[in-house]
């Protein structure tokens, strides 16, 4: 079984650990379907989570959620555990988060009632659109333009790899309104997604499939009060958002990394090699090892970033791209070696360790590829050695 005595660790308070044993009871016994049909797939398990409660701590207390402000800690509980029973429950949950975390951190008072406490109980799904064919880890490069038409504004352009493309019932939406060049000339909004001149483009598949959308906005008029924030705020906000979530991709690698452990740990003390249980040949043991390395680092360095966010409420930047950037390469090593210890069955289709195998890639990927928190944490390092 998953090691759980990092709850004990002074990261978290009673609240975290009460939160994760009830989350934990629930999620094995929860009906969290993998039919295939992944739309379908998402609806129900999102109407699991909800009726659960567990989708009350992707807001605040306010509006419905179960923390004051959004706990990061409690974020990356829930994916983690999650994350280590199903790859599709996580996504799902951290949808709900990061497609609202922009409205939590910059909405008015009228967009925070009307999205956060439907989001809160799972009525609204949500989704977050920022990447654009030619501008994903270059932010500042994207071209998606709002223009302010005195009453409203007129939305056109494309965004991609947009999760939950397709099935959300509100985008929060990042686009060129032209204040400055580069990141000081962006807005974010929320556009419904039922907005005339809002399509669903192209539906993408993936090694690891959820929904997944290209959209297109042709003329599409978007009222002056779904503005988030003001006029050129919108990288900041997007910035501000990815330093929550972040964190959490990395909870998530750390659930799947914990799952493939136990099955690698499963399968070195009950199959026979050489006339042994694997587990005695000291090959596999250096395995297992690095392996129970790379876990407990990369969750001290989620738990931290995450400690830091809730209770000192500074810039987080460095520790979430040092979570994401750790415990994502870390799982992949992680779930690779679990797969050669499970050697031929390791590969078979649907298979643990190759369903694992399938899932961990894309957030490698996504919210800033690894080389893009190399960036953050390498400018975050110099910037403190400049005289
Ligand atoms: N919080 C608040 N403000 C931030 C911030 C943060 N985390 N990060 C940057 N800013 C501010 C900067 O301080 C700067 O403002 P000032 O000029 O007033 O100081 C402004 O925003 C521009 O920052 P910067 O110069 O770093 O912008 P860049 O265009 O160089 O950004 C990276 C570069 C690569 C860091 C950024 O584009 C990025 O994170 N890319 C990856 C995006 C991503 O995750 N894509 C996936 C989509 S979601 S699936």
């Amino acid at each position: 079984m998953a090691d759980k005595s990092f709850l004990a660790w002074p990261f978290f308070d009673d609240r975290h650990r009460d939160h994760a044993a009830k989350l934990q009871a629930w999620v094995q016994d929860a009906s969290l379907p993998h039919s295939g049909d992944v739309d379908g797939d998402c609806a129900k398990i999102l109407k699991s989570l909800a009726a659960a409660g567990w989708t009350r701590a992707c807001v605040p207390a306010a509006y419905g959620g179960s923390s004051d402000a959004l706990d990061v800690r409690t974020l990356c509980l829930t994916r983690e555990t999650l994350s280590y029973r199903s790859g599709l429950a996580d996504f799902v949950f951290a949808m709900q988060g990061l497609g609202s975390g922009p409205i939590t951190i910059a909405g008015s008072a009228a967009l925070k009632e009307r999205y956060l406490p439907a989001v809160a109980r799972g009525e609204k799904v949500a989704a977050f659109a920022l990447s654009e064919p030619v501008a994903g880890s270059d932010v500042a490069a994207m071209t998606a333009s709002a223009e302010d038409m005195g009453d409203h504004y007129l939305i056109n352009g494309e965004k991609t790899w947009i999760s939950n493309g397709g099935i959300a019932d509100f985008y929060t939406l990042f686009v060129r309104t032209g204040e400055a060049p580069g990141a000081k000339g962006l807005s974010a909004f929320v556009v419904d997604a039922d907005m005339p001149g809002l399509e669903i483009a192209e539906r993408i598949n993936v090694i690891a499939p959820h929904p997944l959308a290209r959209l297109k906005f042709t003329n599409c008029r978007i009222p002056k009060e779904n503005l988030l924030g003001k006029p050129g705020d919108g990288f900041k906000i997007a910035m501000a958002t990815l330093d929550i979530f972040r964190s959490t991709v990395g909870a998530a690698a750390l659930g799947f990394a914990r799952r493939a452990l136990d099955e690698a740990a499963r399968r070195a003390t009950t199959r026979e090699l050489f006339g042994a249980p694997m587990a005695e040949l000291q090959l596999v043991q250096a395995k297992i090892a690095d392996m129970a390395v790379d876990v407990d680092a990369s969750a001290l360095l989620i738990y931290r970033a995450a400690w830091v966010k809730d209770t000192l409420g500074a810039r987080v930047t460095r520790e979430a791209a040092m979570a994401k950037l750790y415990a994502t390469e870390a799982a992949q090593r992680v779930i690779d070696q679990a797969v050669q210890l499970w050697g031929g069955l390791g590969v078979v289709s649907g298979s643990a360790v190759e369903t694992l195998y399938r899932e961990i890639r894309a957030l490698r990927i996504y919210e800033g590829a690894s080389e893009v928190q190399q960036l953050v944490i390498a400018r975050q390092t110099l910037g403190g050695y400049v005289t």
